[in-house]
């Protein structure tokens, strides 16, 4: 396969003015027919060809202006249909059958439990019709759908319902107008036996909207919690980035077999059923919380994506990273807001570092690819939304709301480029950003290091910060880049210091700019040595090296003005205590935790919280995942026994401490997925996790007591996993089986109870996963099930994953072999942890490798070859 760059890219010789395309569903054969309204570029010599993309589609013919034509007149082979002489401006006619039925990919129109659906992001519509496949071709589509009327009752398409008729006694057809051009990756359809829940939002110009979620009958009672999560993004976005919707109507649509988290289609969102269904005897907290990201998420796509869209895909994160932003910040406003940046910044600094530092790191903006699929990654999701809170950071909110105005002003209807939107945002700023633009062009976690030096004297102190990007694959030198680090002085009274810089007084807590290498700063005026507070808020994606003693680490946890940093200190001072364990793990002696880490966390639970989400969140201990990613030579043992034995050591050391933060957690009020019920509950379940790391019969029977109590899933959920992770497995056993009984039926539960088994950490876990993957709810080809049995066992559960004879290895590559057959875009993703082995001992990195040339040694997708040779290049 050849790989595509972003220096070769041409305008398109050919525009769509119009599409109209008629569907007639059928499992193995549907007929597309389509109609095009086809004029060519001023530019383009009358001799071009018109190139249109096509994949896995038969033509049956083809016609201009009502011409059939003959095969000499045209050329169509895998991946393309060629017409030679052209009109300036014509109707383009083409049918070509498709087989949805055995589309396993989930790309183009696929069945998923018997209904029809469309994912065409990113180019999937080429895989339902002939069609310029690329995102800066924009046109106004219509589209009749014809089906069974009895299975197929609901047929829908973008835009708004113009004609619907009875064809027969067993057909019918809608015909949907979208009147918004749009590129194809937005097209979408569906058709199935659907039911709805409707309601309205009124415009803050006072439009009605019609708001329908459609799902499958028996899922109607998971309904109400999306529906009011959609409500509360409408308004918000009108609010905060004064954001209208532009249709009369928005559609959600829950399907079961979804690559992703949602698509964003122009007024038809298709949504993962995981990510849109939802209620409190099925669901837990957590994903209450994504869910109400997600649908936000997908309709913040209503601008930041569909009204502005990418010139082609190597912009992807221009849309991607915007929007996640955009989500970002309405989840921080309507939710604990510091919670939600620990819970980002974790993801961040666990998963899309250990993306940053391995064979497959990339720009935001990468420069060439072989497959799309595969840059639906964290770091154009992740690290592009820290790009764009990095403006917010420099520029403050004023202006970057004002930059935001002038983009999609400016923009509308159009597909452009991230240079345009840095422009807006260094126009009305009047900041240079052209160093800024090295954020989307290097890949690679830049390195801050920052050492501070008091002068008594002077009564000054002078930070001094410096920056290096360590090389990445294909980019071994590396530019300073520009970065706003956020910080304070924190005095001996634990109050934050006026900061004084040449004399002019900058408040107490203010942005410091790097564009060099190196730099100093000097703070006046100060009476005594202050503990600096560096990079609140996480204000960069870098990694910060400063050298605080466990002393000031724990003065930080408990003063620091910024509720991230105070985590962040608490991180890192638990992080100092489980080195020092791991190094007597090591060395063979016993794993003994020190009294500093047990007195901080004593305080903290008995101390009045004033935000216990973010308690919640310190009483965690870093997990596995990050602190294998603070390591240069990864010991998957040594962390595990680690974490382990500090968090049954502070369970046995606070156990009274603990059960009385049980008890006092404890509520008998009806759920509510309100973020302080939701803190409630986290804190309770944490001090359950303490209690039961004991294994003391007393903490199992209140995990026990819980799970009968059966009050929502996320106690239920708390509880299971505490009994099924118990190296005793009198209690979980039962327990296990009966969830699964209860729960046969629903397979987003399932999903849970494989989960909760799979990453259970004594030994017995993989052959739980090969006994797992022969159970009558498990199926290969969905990948929901996947993720849930394979992605938790490989993702959550290191320990067994990493098994020295290499069996987890095997049995990941088992998987991925069969998926690149079925879904090649899921088997990229799943085999990425088997390239994470450079950092390990040499006898898992072997065993790593050699499963990977075991699968190069297939014949591969392109999504999964292009992984696999960085792999091993
Ligand atoms: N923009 C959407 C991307 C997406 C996707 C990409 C590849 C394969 C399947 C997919 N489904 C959805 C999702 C989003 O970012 O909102
Ligand atoms: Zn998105």
């Amino acid at each position: 396969p050849r790989a595509i760059y972003l220096k070769d890219y041409q305008v398109p010789t050919y525009q769509i003015e119009q599409t109209e395309l008629r569907f007639d569903l059928s499992s193995e054969a549907t007929r597309v027919r389509a109609r095009l309204c086809v004029q060519r570029d001023d530019t383009t010599s009358v001799s071009e060809p018109l190139v249109l993309d096509g994949e896995a589609l038969t033509l049956i013919s083809v016609a201009i202006d009502g011409r059939p034509l003959d095969a000499a007149e045209y050329d169509a082979d895998e991946h393309s249909l060629t017409l030679h002489a052209v009109p300036d401006r014509f109707w383009l006619e083409t049918e070509v059958e498709i087989a949805p039925a055995s589309n396993t990919a989930l790309e183009g129109l696929y069945q998923s439990n018997g209904m029809f659906c469309t994912q065409c992001e990113p180019e999937g519509f080429r895989r339902i019709t002939f069609y310029p496949d690329r995102p800066d071709v924009m046109s106004r589509f219509t589209t009749t759908v014809i089906g069974d009327r009895t299975t197929l009752p609901v047929l829908l398409s973008n835009g708004n319902p113009i004609d619907q008729c009875v064809i027969d006694d067993a057909r019918h057809y809608v015909t949907w107008e979208d009147p918004h051009p749009k590129p194809a990756y937005l097209f979408a359809l569906v058709a199935g036996n659907l039911e709805k829940r409707e309601d309205h939002f009124t415009t803050a110009s006072g439009r009605d909207v019609l708001l329908q979620l459609w799902v499958e009958t028996q899922n109607l009672n998971k309904t109400e919690f999306a529906m009011n999560a959609l409500k509360r993004s409408m308004r918000w976005d009108e609010e905060r980035f004064g954001r209208e919707y532009d249709l009369d109507r928005f559609m959600i649509v829950a399907v079961d077999d979804f690559n992703m988290g949602a698509m964003e289609n122009k007024g038809l969102n298709i949504f993962n059923s995981s990510a849109v269904l939802a209620n409190p005897e099925t669901t837990v907290d957590m994903m209450f919380q994504r869910i109400e990201g997600i649908v936000a998420h997908e309709y913040f796509h209503n601008w930041s994506g569909n009204r502005v869209t990418c010139r082609d895909w190597f912009q992807l994160a221009l849309k991607e990273g915007f929007t996640v932003f955009r989500d970002q910040l309405f989840s921080s406003d309507v939710n604990s807001a510091p919670v939600k940046r620990i819970e980002d910044v974790a993801l961040l600094r666990t998963a899309q570092f250990a993306e940053d530092s391995g064979p497959t790191a990339h720009p935001v903006r990468p420069d060439h690819f072989i497959e799309i699929t595969n840059f639906y990654t964290l770091t154009v999701y992740e690290k592009g939304a820290e790009v764009v809170r990095m403006l917010r950071n420099l520029l403050g909110w004023e202006q970057f709301r004002q930059g935001s105005d002038l983009y999609f002003d400016r923009f509308d209807g159009q597909a452009v480029r991230v240079e345009d939107f840095i422009d807006c945002m260094a126009e009305v700023s009047g900041q240079d950003l052209t160093r800024f633009m090295l954020w989307y062009a290097q890949a690679g976690t830049p390195e801050v290091t920052a050492t501070s030096a008091y002068d008594a004297d002077a009564r000054c102190l002078t930070l001094s910060l410096s920056q290096r990007t360590p090389p990445t694959p294909g980019q071994t030198e590396k530019e300073p880049l520009q970065i706003p680090v956020a910080m304070g002085l924190v005095g001996a009274d634990g109050k934050d210091l006026p900061l004084i810089m040449n004399g002019e007084s900058l408040g107490t807590s203010t942005v410091l700019v790097m564009t060099d290498a190196e730099h100093r700063f000097v703070f006046e005026n100060l009476d005594a040595a202050p503990v600096p507070s560096l990079l609140r808020g996480f204000s960069a994606p870098v990694k910060l090296h400063h050298a605080l003693s466990d002393e000031q680490l724990a003065f930080l946890m408990r003063h620091d003005s910024d509720g991230f940093n105070r985590w962040d200190a608490g991180q890192q001072l638990a992080l100092s205590e489980l080195e020092r364990l791991m190094a007597a793990w090591h060395a063979d002696e016993p794993l003994v935790v020190g009294d500093r880490l047990i007195d901080t966390m004593r305080a903290l639970i008995t101390e009045p919280a004033d935000d216990k989400a973010v308690l919640a969140e310190m009483l965690r201990l870093p997990s596995e995942a990050f602190i294998a990613e603070q390591q240069a030579e990864v010991h998957i043992d040594a962390i595990h026994h680690a974490r382990r034995a500090a968090t049954r050591a502070l369970g046995e050391a606070l156990y009274d401490e603990f059960a009385a933060l049980y008890d006092r957690e404890r509520s008998d009020a009806p759920y509510s997925p309100h973020f302080e019920q939701i803190a409630q509950r986290s804190l309770k379940n944490v001090a359950l996790g303490y209690l039961c790391a004991t294994g003391r019969p007393d903490a199992l029977a209140l995990a026990q007591a819980q799970f009968d109590d059966n009050a929502n899933m996320t106690d239920v959920r708390a509880a299971l996993t505490q009994l099924a992770h118990a190296d005793d497995t009198a209690l979980g056993e039962p327990a296990v089986r009966a969830f699964g009984e209860r729960w046969a039926h629903d397979p987003l539960v399932m999903d849970q109870w494989f989960a909760t088994q799979v990453s259970r950490p004594q030994p017995d876990a993989l052959e739980r996963v090969r006994f797992l993957m022969g159970h009558e709810a498990f199926s290969i080809k969905n990948p929901n099930r996947v993720r849930a049995l394979i992605g938790t066992f490989v993702n959550q559960n290191l320990v067994n994953f990493h098994r020295e004879d290499g069996q987890g290895y095997r049995l990941l590559a088992d998987v991925v072999i069969e998926l690149n057959r079925l879904n090649p875009d899921i088997a990229a993703r799943m085999v990425l942890p088997l390239t994470r082995f450079r950092r390990l001992d040499p006898v898992r990195r072997a065993a790593m490798r050699g499963e990977l040339e075991r699968i190069r040694g297939e014949s591969l997708s392109r999504s999964v070859f292009e992984v696999v040779e960085k792999a091993l290049a």
